[in-house]
């Protein structure tokens, strides 16, 4: 049932309905506080609130909202709403106490502070130091301590798992390794046999 609901729309598709906050709200009462955690980010665009009501037979009526109070207020670990936990991009702010980067409102998730290719967001995501051009993600250590036994290395963090792929030839053919490897931070080791046929390794974040 699509009556008697609080549901967030975007400007340019009123019918479509992004998250659904309230439904079957009783109409008799007033100053009611709703609490709801928006489950997207991003708001470049232009989002509207729509109020739809039902009478008892779930035909649409026109209901007069006399006041509604909207109070917004950012997750608790993420003030400025860009995705990175603010604790986190203190490592940022205090990396270098002269340069322009004075509070987390300073940091974007696009930049590259430390000039190794991979942006803020992407170091995050990785677990890897955003002021070190040397810790980024890939394979950092790749051995073969004995024949036929491949040893592979890489930097990682909690709460992330990782998959790896084989190639037998170079024509970007890749069959899974091992997949949902947990993190073991700061590093992972990952033992396989290795055949003569791998060509080739790949490493991704799930
Ligand atoms: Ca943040
Ligand atoms: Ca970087
Ligand atoms: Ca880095």
């Amino acid at each position: 049932m699509q009556h008697k609901q609080i549901a967030l729309v975007p400007a340019s598709n009123p019918t479509q309905v992004l998250q659904v906050i309230a439904t079957d709200r009783p109409n008799t009462r007033s100053n009611e506080s709703i609490t709801f955690n928006l489950n997207f980010r991003g708001l470049y665009t232009n989002y509207y609130f729509r109020f739809l009501t039902s009478d008892l037979y779930d035909n649409v009526r026109t209901s007069v909202f006399t006041n509604v109070k909207l109070t917004i207020r950012p997750a608790a670990d993420d003030q400025d709403n860009d995705g990175l936990p603010d604790a986190w991009e203190m490592i940022l702010v205090n990396a270098d106490p002269n340069d322009g980067i004075q509070s987390i409102f300073d940091v974007h998730p696009e930049d590259d502070f430390d000039g190794d290719g991979f942006t803020e967001a992407e170091e995050y995501y990785a677990g890897t130091s955003p002021t070190d051009p040397t810790s980024y993600f890939r394979a950092q250590s790749i051995a073969s301590p004995m024949t036929g036994q491949l040893v592979i290395q890489w930097p990682s963090a909690t709460n992330r798992t990782y998959t790896l792929l084989r190639s037998t030839n170079l024509l970007g053919t890749w069959s899974t390794e091992a997949s949902g490897i947990h993190g073991t931070p700061p590093i992972n080791t990952f033992t396989t046999t290795a055949p003569d046929s791998i060509k080739a390794i790949r490493l991704l974040i799930e």
